[in-house]
């Protein structure tokens, strides 16, 4: 069960944010207007949400996911792999401090973005990617051992459909796990019961599971009746805004 949340209002510069979606501008009141609702819904699972201010410094910093991992045990400062983001840690720090005693950070050479990793019940998957590197994984790997969690790789370099893990893989909880057509078959998902995504409905693989509900973005029939097959409730938001930017979901937010 998770109790906080965390989010923050997408600026008025979020166009300016990196993306590599052929899907055209993002329309900045509709964004607002969508991730409104994402933080209402947040509350409605039961979440106490925090809401941080735009900060211009940093377009893509509605991405609240990619600057830390947060965990039962500790939490832990990233650092993006995209030299527009890095300060995005740094800002969201102090809010991570209030709620965490045990605060690690990724160093460099390391890089690593929390859209790469993926908790399953205490065995997380971490993605070498464009944005998180093998060094950045190796520390990662070793916190959460000395933290008495377990963890695998999965290289994802030579997928150009997803910039982060996480844009292929969702975990739902009780073994169930997401996965798009491209994951599937990988060896660090054996044991788990894969839901796996048509194609044409890739981008619905960013899930997230809130308590007692799966949100999932909004025009994915296929996906939703699986999930809905497994006897979950289904919350689906219009995410299109933040989709031409990249991101998904479990971006706009940190749960714990
Ligand atoms: C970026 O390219 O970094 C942002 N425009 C999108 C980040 C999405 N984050 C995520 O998937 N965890």
């Amino acid at each position: 069960m998770f109790r906080y949340a965390i989010a923050r209002t997408p600026g008025s510069n979020f166009a300016d944010g990196l993306t590599t979606a052929n899907l055209g501008m993002p329309d900045y009141s509709r964004a607002l207007a969508q991730h409104r609702k994402y933080c209402e819904t947040m509350q409605a699972c039961g979440l106490e949400l925090t809401l941080l201010p735009e900060d211009l410094r940093y377009p893509d910093s509605t991405f609240v996911e990619d600057a830390s991992i947060l965990t039962e045990r500790f939490a832990l400062m990233t650092l993006p792999g995209a030299a527009s983001r890095k300060g995005e840690v740094a800002a969201i720090l102090p809010e991570i401090e209030k709620h965490f005693q045990q605060v690690y950070s990724i160093t460099a050479p390391g890089t690593l973005d929390g859209g790469d990793i993926c908790d399953t019940d205490g065995h997380f998957f971490i993605g070498i990617s464009k944005r998180t590197n093998q060094a950045g994984a190796d520390q990662l790997a070793r916190i959460l051992a000395a933290n008495g969690y377990t963890s695998a790789c999965v290289d994802i370099t030579g997928l150009k459909s997803i910039l982060h893990l996480k844009s292929g893989i969702a975990y739902l909880g009780e073994r169930n796990l997401i996965l798009i057509d491209e994951l599937v078959g990988h060896p660090a998902f054996a044991g788990y019961n894969i839901l796996r995504v048509s194609p044409e409905e890739n981008y619905a693989a960013n899930c997230i599971r809130v308590n007692d509900a799966v949100i999932m973005p909004k025009g994915y029939p296929k996906l939703q009746a699986s999930i809905e097959g497994l006897g979950y409730q289904v919350i689906s938001l219009d995410m299109s805004e933040f989709e031409k930017m990249d991101g998904g979901l479990s971006c706009l937010s940190l749960r714990f």
